[in-house]
């Protein structure tokens, strides 16, 4: 057995979203937000489920604290809810808004952990998505405003700071193909969407150093390594488009103020709606670049995709495939080594943070308590292993945090799929570490653990 060992300064952490996990909704003042609207709307979330109170962490923060502390955790990575400090989503800051994630980013603070707070985690105020949302031009210089309100106001507590979480993830998912909040299928507004968010990027990034000064500033990218499904050169190609529109249409305009060959016919200029001067504005020279992985994706040449890119990803099939985790995600850790290098390669050794990695298993509370969820702890090991792997072959990467802290609210699937380092019970918010929690812990005070 040979011993995994991290750098000195590693920082171990959890990450959670505001609407995710905080409930609250009707309370101080917040305002409605597409995520509110669309989980009330019959037919949307498995079982019926809304984020009305999801794990009171608006009231229990205190606790989700202790758990991170138990852990020997540095660093909680967590989202504001920007309907708490604009309820209508411009206008002056809300101060029990503020508040709130003042009290919150204190506590941390005095716990000795890194605050890491993500300025949009999916939840746009209802307001402006009626006035057009994210496809509508004008949302990127509203974003900027609430970015420099909440830099102004909280900016003081924390000099590490997450722009956007997976903006892949929301454009599509909430525009394209409406299983996410607002739900609007149009292909169209989708990629107008994403032009909106990169601007938006370039401006609240502008903002932000603006209102403080010693910031570092990422943004959350949600990425996969892809791979060819096939051995034809056509399905390599495929799976090189399919990985500039997935990995880098939100990480080329950020660092080099343009978009990457994704699609067969070239960028769709005129449906995205960009203007003269755009390419300047989208720049945001990001200090880290952060990394959400899941999983990897198998990807074919399909000519007749709708977006234009000329590619799908495919499910991986008989002995080439790993195991699935129970929300179906095939579970292949060398993917985060793979990401980390082409990203590392690329884009000339940036400063990674891995800002969420993890995976649903649904493993209960045995008689006497304990939630023995060993398949966890596997996959976390995995991915660490390959991280490690990635880290000594020259990667620049300065912190791990597992999705999540808590089981919570999953968005479409309601409550159905547990990520949690630590069980909730829903009925009484009661949370208790689960066994990968007590591993990850001990990983975490050992900085690093002995490999297999
Ligand atoms: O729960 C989500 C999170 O909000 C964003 N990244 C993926 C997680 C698991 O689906």
């Amino acid at each position: 057995m040979s011993r995994i060992e991290f750098p000195p300064n590693f920082q171990w952490g959890a990450a959670t979203a505001a609407y995710q996990i905080e409930g609250g909704m009707r309370v101080a003042g917040k305002g409605e937000s597409i995520w509110d609207r669309f989980s009330h709307s019959p037919g949307r979330i498995l079982g019926g489920a809304t984020g009305d109170i999801a794990c009171d962490s608006y009231h229990r923060f205190q606790e989700d604290i202790d758990l991170l502390k138990s852990m020997n955790l540095s660093s909680y990575r967590f989202s504001i809810a920007w309907t708490r400090i604009q309820p209508e989503g411009k206008g002056p800051a809300h101060r029990s808004g503020l508040d709130y994630y003042r009290r919150l980013m204190e506590a941390l603070l005095e716990a000795g952990i890194r605050p890491l707070p993500t300025l949009y985690h999916w939840d746009l105020p209802q307001a402006l998505e009626d006035s057009g949302g994210w496809p509508a031009r004008d949302t990127a210089g509203r974003f900027a405003d609430y970015a420099a309100i909440t830099l102004r106001e909280l900016g003081d507590l924390a000099s590490d700071w997450v722009i956007f979480n997976e903006p892949n993830v929301f454009t599509a998912l909430g525009y394209v193909l409406g299983i996410h909040a607002p739900g609007h299928q149009s292909l169209e507004a989708g990629l107008r969407a994403t032009h909106t968010v990169n601007l938006a990027q370039g401006e609240a990034m502008r903002a932000m150093r603006s209102e403080s000064s010693g910031l570092r500033i990422g943004t959350a990218f949600n990425m996969s390594p892809c791979e060819p499904a096939g051995d034809r050169e056509e399905d390599a190609e495929a799976a090189e488009r399919w990985h500039r529109f997935v990995n880098l249409w939100f990480l080329e305009p950020a660092l080099h103020g343009r978009y990457p060959e994704a699609f067969l016919k070239g960028v769709p200029e005129e449906t995205m709606g960009i203007q003269d001067g755009d390419a300047e504005r989208m720049q945001a020279p990001l200090d880290f670049l952060g990394i959400n992985l899941y999983t990897r994706s198998l990807v074919e040449e399909d000519l007749n995709d709708a977006y234009g890119i000329g590619a799908k990803p495919v499910e991986p099939q008989g002995d080439r495939a790993g195991p699935r985790t129970d929300f179906g995600w095939e579970v292949w850790p060398s993917a985060l080594r793979d990401m980390v290098l082409r990203i590392t390669r690329d884009y000339d050794r940036p400063v990674i943070e891995i800002t969420e990695n993890g995976c649903s298993y649904g493993d209960a509370p045995s008689a006497g308590g304990q939630i023995p969820d060993t398949r966890r702890i596997e996959f976390h090991r995995g991915f660490l292993q390959a991280l490690h792997q990635a880290i000594e072959a020259g990667a620049d990467v300065r912190s791990y945090h597992a999705w999540s802290l808590l089981d919570n609210f999953e968005w479409a699937e309601g409550y159905s799929q547990r990520f949690g380092l630590a069980w909730v019970d829903f009925e009484t918010g009661e949370r208790t570490l689960k066994d990968s929690g007590l591993w990850y812990g001990q990983v975490a005070q050992e900085n690093g653990f002995e490999a297999r």
